[in-house]
Order: structure tokens, then C-alpha cells, then sequence
């Protein structure tokens, strides 16, 4: 009834545990198991970075291990900060100073771009983008791996709204719902985000494999 998930991001923890919780079931973190050494995430891929992680701590903990490597990509910026999502700000980055990078990034954007699609408080669409989100359950008794990926398309915005969800949802709008991700509650995000769509996923792959 518990799922060891290997993160230390406080978003993707409330988020497992809300989607864990409907199946009755309960989420321990690396918050729980702060002694456990940090996992070095040199990955090219999402998947790579996730598999080291489930894989590293499932085998210290001798127990089946879920972990998530997710991040942002924006078309217009080739990409980034793509599987550096996390580490866009450089040392001692945070969601904030993350966020505040992208902006200027985007405000590059702005300047190439004389006429940019609107919407009607006047927030500016600078470029499509792509959250993608990686899970691999590591199970260290069967040395085996479940995988699965989940992606959603949005645009990049000049400007934050709303103060849900965490990292850069603030500044990912989704023209299906009018909003930017970090205005949608838990319940609906989980519904469309690539790490929901991942999670429905991968459950199914673990319902075939029992
Ligand atoms: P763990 O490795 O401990 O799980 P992390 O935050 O380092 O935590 P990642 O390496 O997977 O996780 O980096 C993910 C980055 O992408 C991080 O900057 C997040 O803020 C961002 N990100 C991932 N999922 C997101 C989501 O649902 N909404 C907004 N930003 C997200």
C-alpha cells in the first residue's frame, strides 16, 4: 500500500500522492529517507535519468522504486531547458529563478517577434512547448524495469498567472482550457499534464505484467 517515489521535488510529490491516494494507496519520498545519497542526474534522456534514479534507490533500499524525470521543452528555444529543466538557473537554482530566466529568454522572443499571437488580457504567446514526463519503477528482486512517458502541448506566456501546480506551470498556458497550468486545481492537472497521462500509463503496464 506504499509507494516509495524517488524524488526530493515537493510538486511531484503532492501530485503522486494525490493520484496514489485515489488508489488508496501512500507515498513516501526521498524527504522520508534523507540519508540516502543524491543521485547524479548526467542522463542525455528523461528515460535515462529516470531509470538511474529508480534503479539507485530501489537497490539501496531493497524495495520496488518509482522515480520521474520531467521537463520543459520550447520549440522556439531549440528545446531547452529540455533535461536541464531543473538546473536552467545555474547553481542553486530554483522555481523562481528558473522561471525568471525563461522569461528573458522569452523576451528575446519578443523582440524577434513583432506580432505575436494575443490573448485578451493582453498576455503574449511567445512560442509552443512541450512538458514531457519519464517514469521508470525499478524493481531490484526482478531486476526490471515498467516504463512510460506522458507529454502535453502549450504555449510559453510573457507572464506568470496563477499559483498552483510548482516549476514552471505558472507560465504554460493550454489553450483547451483557457488557463495556464498553474490554474488548474491538482484534480484537473493531473487529468492532462504529462505526468498524469504517464501515470495512467504506466499503470496499465503494471496491470499486464501482474
Ligand atoms: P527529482 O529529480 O528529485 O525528482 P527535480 O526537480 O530535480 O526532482 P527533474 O530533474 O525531473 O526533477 O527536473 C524537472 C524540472 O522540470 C524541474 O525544474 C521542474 O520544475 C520542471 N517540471 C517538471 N514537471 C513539471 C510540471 O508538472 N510543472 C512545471 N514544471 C515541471
Amino acid at each position: 500500500d506504499t509507494v516509495v517515489v524517488a524524488t526530493k521535488n515537493a510538486g511531484k510529490v503532492r501530485e503522486f500522492a494525490h493520484a496514489f491516494g485515489k488508489l488508496g494507496m501512500q507515498v513516501v519520498s526521498m524527504f522520508d529517507y534523507p540519508n540516502l545519497p543524491d543521485v547524479l542526474e548526467d542522463g542525455t534522456t528523461f528515460a535515462e535519468n529516470a531509470r538511474k534514479k529508480a534503479k539507485t534507490v530501489a537497490e539501496a533500499l531493497g524495495l520496488p522504486v518509482l522515480a520521474d524525470d520531467s521537463g520543459l521543452q520550447v520549440t522556439r528555444l531549440g528545446g531547452e531547458p529540455g533535461v536541464y529543466s531543473a538546473r536552467y538557473s545555474g547553481e542553486g537554482a530554483t522555481d523562481a529563478r528558473n522561471n525568471e530566466k525563461l522569461l528573458q529568454e522569452l523576451a528575446r522572443l519578443t523582440a524577434e517577434d513583432s506580432e505575436p499571437e494575443q490573448l485578451a488580457d493582453g498576455t503574449k504567446l511567445l512560442s509552443e512547448a512541450s512538458f514531457i514526463c519519464t517514469l521508470a519503477l525499478y524493481d531490484p528482486a526482478a531486476e526490471a524495469f515498467i516504463e512510460s512517458e506522458g507529454l502535453v502541448n502549450g504555449y510559453m506566456m510573457d507572464r506568470p498567472r496563477g499559483s498552483g501546480g510548482f516549476g514552471y506551470d505558472p507560465l504554460f498556458y493550454l489553450k483547451s482550457q483557457g488557463r495556464s497550468m498553474a490554474e488548474l486545481t491538482t484534480e484537473e492537472k493531473q487529468a492532462i499534464s504529462h505526468r498524469g497521462t504517464a501515470l495512467v500509463e504506466l499503470l496499465k503496464k503494471i496491470a499486464v505484467s501482474e
